[in-house]
């Protein structure tokens, strides 16, 4: 019952996708003494009332509620009163917890057990951690999540030698991937991909590693949402466009500053849609890799491989990955895996 309940929370959390950065995801819910849910809550979005005072602030005080929330209630006044006060008040006598908080200031599983109120904690918390695994990387390094998307060939290829690439997956998995894009504050290409294939890459905010500041201001990407050209030579705002000189290493602007500048900025997680080159240098800073495979062969050697940064001459010297999931997006699949 406390799992069935916990996976509620979660997808009453995943509601919000996209709404709540730089805060958590959360969703809640209350049964009563026979385990009927009563009400249930989620954090809507950034600043607004947390998931648990969403559940109980209709709700009249009663005996014998349990409360399952996938995030340790918060016990500190931040943009809203603690939420364990209003736990309290309402008299809940159980408190199911997915995950411990790893905000510092969050103390809630002590106080509510002070309190005399039963905590249970750990229940799916793996599924908890990664449903906030943005949230858990800004509080415990201070740094931007870092996620890459590319779409491949069996064969492991973006493009045929002179940049033909449309299209290799299918439409189904080119709507997954605005699915993906919602979930992150940012996303990000450079300038060789704007060059290619002038792509819209439709998203609140969009990052452009343009060096010598080669794209063309017409270009489509730069239409709509808030955008953040990282280049070697200016400093500068115009309307929608925020120009950021940037250090260069080695001919190419330094990934370090750029992920460090983002999380200035408060962008607190980015999808990387670019070309092999872009991609291969982002792995280094990858939290997680989103590959759509189509079931295709190019055949070809001097077709663009989806990660371009290396020469190895041994097998071992590969870079490994632990795969998480794998989804169908008929005819193609979705990859999911995270450095190890
Ligand atoms: C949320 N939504 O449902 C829960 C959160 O500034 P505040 O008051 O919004 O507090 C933000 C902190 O509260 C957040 O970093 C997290 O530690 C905790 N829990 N936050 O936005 C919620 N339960
Ligand atoms: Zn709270």
């Amino acid at each position: 019952m406390q799992e069935k309940y916990m996976r509620k929370c979660i997808e009453l959390a995943l509601k919000a996708e996209g709404q709540t950065s730089p805060n958590p995801l959360v969703g809640c819910v209350i049964t009563d003494e026979f385990d009927n849910v009563i009400s249930t809550g989620y954090h809507k979005k950034y600043g607004e009332n947390h998931a648990e005072r969403e559940a109980l602030q209709n709700l009249k005080p009663g005996e014998g509620y349990t409360l399952y929330v996938n995030l340790e209630p918060c016990s500190h006044y931040g943009k809203t009163p603690p939420c364990t006060e209003l736990i309290i008040e309402k008299g809940i006598k159980h408190v199911v917890i997915g995950m411990k908080d790893p905000n510092p200031l969050v103390s809630g599983i002590e106080v509510l057990k002070k309190s005399g109120i039963e905590v249970t904690t750990g229940i799916l918390e793996s599924e908890c951690r990664k449903l906030n695994e943005v949230f858990i990387k800004n509080i415990e390094q201070e740094k931007t999540f870092v996620a890459i998307k590319t779409a491949t060939t069996l064969d492991g290829k973006i493009s045929t030698s002179n940049g033909s690439s449309k299209w290799i997956t299918s439409e189904k998995a080119r709507d997954q991937v605005k699915i993906i894009r919602n979930r992150y504050d940012a996303i990000m290409t450079s300038s060789s991909t704007i060059i290619a294939d002038n792509p819209v890459m439709l998203h609140r905010k969009k990052i452009i590693l343009d060096r010598e500041l080669k794209t063309n201001l017409n270009s489509k990407i730069y239409e709509q949402g808030q955008i953040y050209v990282f280049n070697e030579y200016k400093d500068s705002i115009t309307d929608n466009i925020t120009f950021i000189k940037t250090p260069v290493k080695e001919n190419k602007i330094s990934l370090e500053h750029v992920f460090n500048r983002l999380y200035e900025l408060g962008i607190m997680s980015v999808l990387i849609e670019s070309g092999g080159k872009l991609s291969g240098r982002a792995l280094k800073y990858a939290d997680k890799i989103y590959q759509f495979i189509a079931p295709k062969i190019t055949g070809d050697n001097s077709s663009k491989s989806c990660f371009d940064y290396t020469e190895i001459s041994n097998i071992s010297e590969c870079t490994n990955y632990k795969i998480d999931t794998i989804n169908n997006f008929e005819p193609d699949i979705l990859l999911t895996y995270y450095p190890i």
